[in-house]
This record gives C-alpha cells, sequence and structure tokens, in this order.
C-alpha cells in the first residue's frame, strides 16, 4: 500500500472509532489539512487568542536568561523542536543565539517533508549562518537517531502548549518517553498554558470573528473531502466548555439537528440526536503544581520557569534525572 493510502486508511479507522463510540469524539489531530493550518494560522492572531503572544513576549524579554539556562556549564548544544510550525517564536531565539555567537545546530523534527523544507528555506534566507538539520520522521524515532549519532547536549523545545492536547496520562507518557531518547543532564522546555480567568480561556476557543469555530468544523469538511461523507457543515455548531475545577478546555462539535451522515470510504452511515455533540479537542490549563507533578512522573527536574508578564503561560525548562 502507497504512504498516501495508508495514512487515509488510519484517518478512516480513526473516524470510525471515534463516530462508533458513546459519547462520540474525533481527533484533534486530524484538524491539520491545508486549510485547519492556515486557520491555526489565523488563530494565532486573533485577539482572543493570547497564547502565541505570551509565549513570544517570553522569549523576546528572556532570551538571555533562557540562553544562559540552556548552556549551563556547556558552550554549546543541540537544538531540537518538536513540530516545526512557521518558527516565528523559535526565530526570536535562533537570531539571539547567533548573536551571541553561540556555535549550535537547529533541528526541527516534523512527519511533514514539505514543512521543514518550507522552514528551512526560510530560515537560510534569514538566518544565514545558522546551521539547520531537519529531521523528518515521527518526534520518538527522530530523537532516537539523534541520541545515537550525536554526543553534544540535547536541548528540545516543544513549545504553544501542545502538550495540552493529551490527556494527563497520556501527556505524562508521551514525556516520559521523550526523556527515555535523552541522557542524563539534557534539556526540555516545554511551554504550558496557566490557569488564569475562566472567562479569558473560554474565549481564546470562542472568538468573536468565528475562526475558531472553522477550525473546528474544517474536521468535517476534511471528513467530507477525503473519505467522501455528506456532512452539511450548517447543520452543526461549535461549543467549547471551560472546566476551572481542572484547567480542562474542551472543543466539542453539536449536530443541531436529528441527521444521517453517509461516510463513502466506510460505506457507514452515522445518526445524530438533536444537540448529540462530538468531543473534538482538550486544550488542558495547568496550575504550576500540575507542571511540577507533571515533572517529576516523567523524570525531569524543573530548572526554571519563564513567565510572561500577565502571568499567562510558562516555559518551563527541565532537565533529565
Ligand atoms: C495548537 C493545540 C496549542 O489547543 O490551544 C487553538 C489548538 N484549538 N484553538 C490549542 C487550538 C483551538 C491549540 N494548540
Amino acid at each position: 500500500m502507497s504512504e498516501t493510502k495508508e495514512a487515509l486508511n488510519a484517518f478512516a479507522i480513526d473516524i470510525k472509532r471515534g463516530l462508533q463510540s458513546s459519547p462520540k469524539s474525533l481527533p484533534s489531530m486530524y484538524f491539520y489539512d491545508e486549510t485547519g493550518d492556515a486557520l491555526f494560522q489565523k488563530i494565532m492572531d486573533l485577539d482572543e487568542y493570547y497564547l502565541t503572544r505570551a509565549e513570544f513576549e517570553i522569549f523576546v524579554r528572556q532570551k538571555e536568561e533562557i540562553l544562559d539556562a540552556f548552556l549551563g556549564d556547556d558552550q554549546t548544544f543541540r537544538l531540537v523542536e518538536l513540530g516545526a510550525g512557521d518558527g516565528t517564536k523559535t526565530k526570536v531565539l535562533l537570531a539571539h543565539f547567533l548573536n551571541k555567537a553561540i556555535s549550535f545546530t537547529y533541528s526541527p523534527i516534523d512527519i511533514s517533508g514539505n514543512v521543514l523544507d518550507q522552514l528551512k528555506e526560510d530560515l537560510n534566507g534569514e538566518l544565514p549562518s545558522l546551521k539547520v538539520e531537519p529531521i523528518v520522521g515521527e518526534y520518538f524515532s527522530a530523537l532516537e537517531d539523534l541520541a545515537s549519532n550525536d554526543s553534544s547536549k540535547e536541548v528540545v523545545l516543544f513549545l504553544g502548549s501542545n502538550i495540552g492536547n493529551f490527556d494527563r496520562a497520556a501527556g505524562v507518557s508521551f514525556l516520559t518517553h521523550v526523556g527515555e531518547n535523552l541522557s542524563s543532564g539534557d534539556l526540555l522546555l516545554i511551554g504550558f498554558d496557566l490557569m488564569k480567568n475562566p472567562q479569558k480561556v473560554l474565549s481564546a476557543y470562542n472568538d468573536k470573528e468565528g475562526v475558531t469555530k472553522a477550525f473546528n468544523l474544517n474536521l468535517l469538511t476534511r471528513i467530507n473531502n477525503e473519505l467522501g461523507a455528506n456532512f452539511n457543515i450548517d447543520n452543526f455548531d461549535h461549543f467549547p466548555t471551560y472546566d476551572p475545577l481542572t484547567g480542562e478546555t474542551k472543543s466539542h462539535i453539536v449536530s443541531k439537528k436529528e441527521q444521517t451522515v453517509y461516510i463513502e470510504a466506510l460505506d457507514e452511515s452515522f445518526s445524530f440526536d438533536a444537540w448529540e455533540a462530538i468531543h473534538t479537542e482538550v486544550s488542558q490549563k495547568y496550575s504550576h503544581k500540575m507542571i511540577q507533578e507533571y515533572a517529576e512522573e516523567a523524570g525531569f527536574e524543573i530548572v526554571r520557569n519563564f513567565i510572561d508578564s500577565n502571568q499567562y503561560f510558562v516555559d518551563s525548562l527541565w532537565r533529565k534525572r
């Protein structure tokens, strides 16, 4: 089977499993087709979506301290980034490290070769002296390759509160797995969105313009396009919730009426009750205590926390035990 066929198959299987479950759910990892990527770019520019600006501010204002903490007693390191994105935030750090004449290599890891080619071209233009060695592949196998081929200290970036898409058990297991592919003393800088005014959190996932709604519902369009389904998008709505007790932010797609949708690739129909909800995403918000517990359970110790001036967001620097 070709690679794309296999991917399509995995997509179909996951959609089928999610729509057969009770309650129904769809995995947020499938938000990011071309349209989804573009919508997420728009989300990052929204007034309500404070996360990206908060983390950007941390980098702009605390880049000196971040560099000192990355170096410790060493002269150099390899900077590895899990999920490269467009690199806007990371560029602030990269430019600063080059200004300070630090000799280091930047290795963004992504499953999309296209994303990495684009990023490398971009960085070559903007920061010509930067050594970029992208790695195409899954995070863990890429980290494993690095561990066996490179003896220098690794500093791994996992930014943007991407960890928030995992529930607690999956998050700790993911971070443990990252740690298993690091050596004692290697570092991990991980972005966590902090608990804050519940109204502020909720607005970030329910913007006035409806960009987040379009982002969430695009998942149905993607199923239409790639699996030959007949979702009528107008018959569904977007509904996020925030639980201030647990920090759990959830996005849902709600069926506005009783309806049945056919998915050709599965040769199967799925029925929705009026106002039945499909869970699509968790965007966990964290207390400092939770972050401390995560670090300990995953086998790290916290070196230092870098927090923005509003105390919305923390980039927590962890050392592998
Ligand atoms: C990219 C997972 C960090 O959960 O805040 C933005 C994705 N979802 N708006 C987040 C997202 C709805 C985002 N992450």
